[in-house]
């Protein structure tokens, strides 16, 4: 498990600030409180247990104590409040990397915050940003990233839709998670919201990486409403964009279940 020294050295080598608490209700809400507090661009807050681990729309994040990678960054980036999503789709991109690259597992996106190997979630990123005066003044993106967890160690409502690194074959040592998040933030610290193209950059990636495209889905929208079509592509702004039976639809913000494979 990370821990106090592991996260400080590993803090240091980045040239980045990080708080690590054993126990802790939530990481986000740590992040924030700091955040508020002046924090600097890439503050990390980690943890070994949460008690009120948080999703988004005000589910619950559920992990046995050291069991997972708990961690939440604040992001002081000028990036337009249209462009969030994008930057969570980014957040979701990198820790899809360092899954592949560190941890060799198949890890890939499922639109719009989730990592999933074959379809079960391993991951999940959540973004809270304050905007104030039509600008972003923060971001704490959270993720929790399953590591050691058995099948049991699952709530049995979320155990079959659920994987973890260690379920999946893959080194779940106290060293391959600090690779993990050297690797993580590395990938993150050189985004820079100024360069032009990142935008598109990012689309791009979020295309070759994500396997909700090309399948039959069901979305629901912030608002409740129901769209079910074929998710064809995403647009400029990280939208999906489904065919539906009324023509095509972009679902700019919700989530989607896959009803049944591609192909
Ligand atoms: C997410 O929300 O997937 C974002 C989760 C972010 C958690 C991190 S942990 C560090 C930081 N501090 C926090 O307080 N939060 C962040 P959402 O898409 O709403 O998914 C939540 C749903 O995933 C739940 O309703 C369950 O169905 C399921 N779930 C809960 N715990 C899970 C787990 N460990 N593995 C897989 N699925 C889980």
């Amino acid at each position: 498990m990370l821990g106090q020294d592991s996260l400080r050295s590993l803090a240091q080598s980045l040239g980045i600030e990080a708080v690590w608490k054993d126990e802790t209700r939530s990481t986000n809400a740590d992040a924030i409180a700091l955040a508020e507090g002046g924090a600097p661009d890439l503050t990390v807050v980690a943890a070994g247990h949460q008690t009120a681990g948080r999703g988004r729309l005000g589910r619950s994040w559920e992990a046995p104590p050291g069991s997972s990678l708990l961690m939440s960054i604040v992001l002081r980036t000028d990036v337009r409040p249209e462009r969030l999503p994008l930057v969570s789709l980014l957040v979701a991109l990198h820790l899809v990397d360092a899954c592949h690259d560190v941890l060799a597992l198949s890890a890939a996106l499922k639109w719009p915050n989730d990592v999933v190997v074959e379809d079960r979630k391993l991951a999940g990123v959540l973004p809270e940003a304050k905007v104030s005066g039509g600008a972003v003044d923060y971001v704490v993106v959270g993720l929790g990233l399953n590591l050691r967890q058995g099948p049991e160690d699952f709530p049995p409502e979320i155990r079959l839709g659920a994987t973890s690194a260690a379920l999946e074959g893959a080194d779940v040592s106290d060293a391959a998670e600090c690779d993990l998040v050297t690797h993580f933030l590395t990938e993150l610290s050189a985004f820079e919201p100024g360069q032009p193209g990142w935008a598109e950059a990012v689309v791009e990636s979020a295309r070759h990486n994500c396997v909700t495209l090309g399948r039959d889905v069901r979305a629901t929208t912030l608002d409740g409403g129901a769209v079910e079509g074929r998710a064809r592509d995403l647009d400029p702004s990280g939208g999906l964009v489904l065919d539906t039976a009324e023509g095509a639809r972009v679902v700019a913000f919700g989530e989607v279940q896959h009803v049944r494979p591609a192909g």
